[in-house]
């Protein structure tokens, strides 16, 4: 695995060149002094050897050489501890150098559709910033990071002519990212569809867009291989067909009836088998794919036997549409059934391509299912929420943490999924600054201590669980809710677009730092 392996390096000297660089860095960019200080103890400091020196705020020897306080709660070695972006959500330029119109593009700047009719114009100007924010993550002492590559910066028109300099931002991002010692994992689609597709053939309604999808995925691993080593192909398919096509929440608005919903999820299952097999002739020996969904996580409410039959069965079933197809190579009969005459229409080629072998599973984690075993088909029932059953700032976030075991559980259980990444998880809240200036988000640090202590159970079961990105790196330009509500690690001011690590980002430098739940 020749991208890992970078990342299992001792951080390199080329970070003391940085270092001075970060004393001149403008405003915006906090400093590696300022994260630390956060993590308490000298986190990072003890993370890193070259800078080590450098920080009064280190631990004596001594503290360093300590085991983490809690072996137990420690994960596996090498673990791929990350975070997660999406193009259309940080980078702003969203018309310069030649980058085509997306259906985001042209959703935001409809008046009415976003809250405070933000877009993502600007967003967090990651573009022209991204190797300040590349030293963010490694002060954070990130050893991944999964962003999106904006297809329409990569093909203006969707197919066609590609416009070099686009790809030439993500090769110098990789390069960035590889020189830092932080391990690359790109999203090939993360919902910003060319305009020009959408016009064209009516978008995902159309198999159209699906070769276009696998053409444009070959020509980025032609291209960008011998550097990200990573693919993930589709990001939450149920989310953006169902809030794109049928609620018309997202881009591009639709709200479709079930036969071309139904239509429209097919293609996109099969966009991603597609694109599975067109990395596979493009890109350099060794290079993996999966993909990125946010899985139904059918969570047993009580943990007996019956329930935990009933939660796989479930888990099968409320993924009919996307993992199901694409780990078995068939609709379920359930799902058949229950589509009826609006059922997709496709061929057996069609399921031959969609079910092309994976090299991982991404899932992106948020929410539980509560199911319990009946007596009568499907023999799984699920259990609603109750009226005060905790939310974060966004009203579909409902907790539960041990989603993060049964999620990667089922996926072993049920697939013999070998190798499982959380492609997302994180939550949403209404952070604001203290009177310092920082954001103490007692909330996520509840959140994440919760959720990764249900990971590592998972992990210490033996579920191969081998990397997590928390969702998100930064505040950012969140969909519908626009600026308004707060995903980050780092707190981002817009209007001088400083980045400022809140509470959590101590909190996961050292989890990272200890390998195991702080
Ligand atoms: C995911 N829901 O989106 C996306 O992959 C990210 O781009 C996004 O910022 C993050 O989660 C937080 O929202 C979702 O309504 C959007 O259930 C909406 C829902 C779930 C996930």
């Amino acid at each position: 695995m020749r991208a890992g392996a970078a990342a299992e390096e001792t951080p390199g000297t080329k970070m003391s060149a940085r270092s001075t660089r970060l004393q001149i860095a403008s405003a915006p960019t906090p400093s590696r002094r300022e994260v630390i200080a956060l993590a308490g103890a000298g986190a990072l400091a003890a993370g890193s050897a070259p800078q080590a020196a450098a920080q009064p705020a280190a631990p004596p020897a001594a503290e360093q050489a300590q085991p983490p306080a809690c072996a137990l709660q420690g994960f596996p070695r090498n673990f791929l501890w990350g975070t997660a972006t999406s193009a259309y959500q940080i980078e702003g330029a969203w018309n310069e150098d030649g980058k085509g119109e997306s259906i985001w593009d042209r959703f935001v700047h409809t008046r009415g559709k976003i809250r405070n009719d933000d877009t993502g114009d600007v967003a967090l100007d990651h573009y022209h910033r991204y190797k300040d924010d590349v030293w963010l993550m490694k002060a954070l002492g990130a050893k991944a990071y999964r962003f999106s590559i904006s297809w329409p910066r990569v093909f203006p028109e969707g197919t066609g002519r590609p416009d070099p300099k686009g790809l030439d931002f993500y090769r110098r991002l990789a390069d960035e990212l590889l020189a830092s010692d932080v391990v690359p994992f790109a999203t090939l689609y993360h919902w910003d569809l060319p305009q020009a597709l959408q016009e064209r053939f009516g978008g995902w309604e159309s198999r159209d867009t699906a070769q276009a999808f696998a053409d444009y995925a070959g020509y980025v691993s032609r291209q960008l291989s011998d550097r990200i080593g990573y693919f993930f192909t589709i990001n939450e398919f149920t989310t953006f067909v169902e809030l794109g096509y049928r609620t018309g929440l997202f881009a591009p608005g639709l709200k479709l009836a079930a036969q071309p919903l139904n239509q429209v999820r097919h293609h996109a299952v099969l966009a991603h088998g597609l694109a599975v097999q067109a990395i596979r002739a493009g890109g350099k020996p060794g290079t993996k794919v999966g993909p990125a969904e946010n899985i139904k996580v059918a969570v047993p409410a009580i943990e007996t036997r019956e329930n935990i039959a009933a939660a796989e069965r479930a888990a099968r079933e409320l993924n009919a549409g996307v993992l199901t197809v694409m780990l078995e190579g068939r609709y379920t009969d359930a799902f058949l059934a229950a589509a009826g005459a609006d059922a997709p229409r496709f061929t057996d080629a069609d399921l031959k391509a969609i079910a092309s072998p994976l090299d991982f599973v991404g899932i992106n984690v948020y929410t539980p299912t509560y199911v319990r075993a009946t007596g009568a088909e499907p023999g799984y029932e699920v259990i609603p929420y109750a009226k005060s059953h905790p939310r974060m700032a966004s009203s579909w976030q409902v907790l539960g943490p041990e989603a993060l075991y049964w999620g990667p559980r089922h996926l072993q259980k049920i697939w013999q999924v070998p190798e499982i990444y959380i492609s997302e998880n994180g939550c949403g809240a209404a952070d604001e600054p203290a009177a310092d200036g920082i954001v103490y988000d007692t909330d996520r640090l509840m959140f994440l201590r919760n959720n990764l202590t249900m990971l590592q159970r998972a992990a210490s079961e033996g579920v191969p669980v081998r990397g997590y990105f928390l969702w998100s790196l930064f505040d950012n330009f969140e969909w519908t809710d626009g600026y308004g509500t707060r995903f980050g690690l780092m707190y981002v001011d817009y209007a001088t677009q400083k980045r400022t690590p809140k509470l959590s980002a101590g909190y996961y430098s050292e989890v990272i730092r200890r390998n195991g739940v702080a």
